[in-house]
C-alpha cells in the first residue's frame, strides 16, 4: 500500500512538472507578441484603449459603405470571443472607397517588426480576395499593402515592417486601416472578418 501511495505521488510530481514545462513554453512567445485588436468582449475599444469603427468616403451616397459588426465566429476558436464583420458595398454610380478603421494610440511598435492580423471571407455573401491596409505613424502618411488570397478560412496574415515604407516614427503609430475600394474589391459587395490584430518581433 505504501508503495503504491509512493508511485501515485510520483506520475502526480510527473504531471505537475509537464504542467510547468507547458505552461511556460506557452507563455514565452506572448512576449514577443503585442495584441492590439481580439475583439473578444464584443465591444469598443480594442485591447490598447483605442476606438475604431466602419468609414465611407461619402456618408451621403448610401449606394455604398463599409457595416462593421461583430461576429462570434472567432479565428482563435473561442466560444466566447469574437470577430470584426465588415460587409462592404463598393458597387455604386459614383466612385467609391470604404473600410475600417482603428487607432492604435501612440503605440511603441520598435520592440516589433511584424504587424499581423486573421482574415476570412463570408462564402455566403461572397467576398473580394484582395483588399488594402494601410498604417499610419503620427505624420498620417498612409502607407499602403495589399492583401491578396483571402479564403472562406481563417488565415494569418503577416506583414513584415518594411513593407510600410512611409512610416517614419515607429515608436508612435497612430491608425490601421482597411480599404475597400471599386478597383482591389471583386465582387463589389461582400463580406470580411478580421481578428487578432497584433503586433510581434519574428
Ligand atoms: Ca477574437
Ligand atoms: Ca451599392
Amino acid at each position: 500500500m505504501k508503495k503504491f501511495n509512493i508511485s501515485l505521488v510520483l506520475v502526480l510530481v510527473a504531471l505537475l512538472v509537464a504542467g510547468f514545462g507547458g505552461a511556460a513554453f506557452a507563455v514565452a512567445p506572448a512576449a514577443n507578441e503585442l495584441v492590439i485588436a481580439d475583439f473578444d468582449t464584443g465591444d469598443k475599444p480594442n485591447n490598447i484603449g483605442g476606438d475604431f469603427g466602419g468609414w465611407d468616403k461619402d456618408p451621403n451616397d448610401e449606394s455604398q459603405g463599409t457595416q462593421m459588426s461583430f461576429d462570434t465566429d472567432d479565428s482563435q476558436g473561442d466560444a466566447s470571443g469574437y470577430a470584426i464583420r465588415l460587409d462592404y458595398d463598393v458597387d455604386s454610380p459614383n466612385p467609391a472607397y470604404n473600410g475600417f478603421w482603428m487607432k492604435m494610440n501612440g503605440e511603441d511598435a520598435t520592440a516589433y517588426n511584424t504587424l499581423n492580423f486573421f482574415v476570412k471571407g463570408d462564402a455566403k455573401l461572397g467576398y473580394t480576395k484582395r483588399f488594402k491596409i494601410e498604417l499610419k505613424d503620427m505624420t498620417n502618411k498612409p502607407s499602403a499593402y495589399i492583401v491578396s488570397g483571402v479564403t472562406d478560412q481563417w488565415q494569418k496574415i503577416s506583414i513584415p515592417f518594411e513593407k510600410f515604407r512611409r512610416i517614419e516614427n515607429w515608436n508612435s503609430l497612430n491608425e490601421f486601416v482597411i480599404v475597400f475600394d471599386d478597383i482591389n474589391s471583386s465582387p463589389k459587395t461582400g463580406g470580411i472578418l478580421i481578428d487578432q490584430v497584433t503586433l510581434s518581433k519574428q
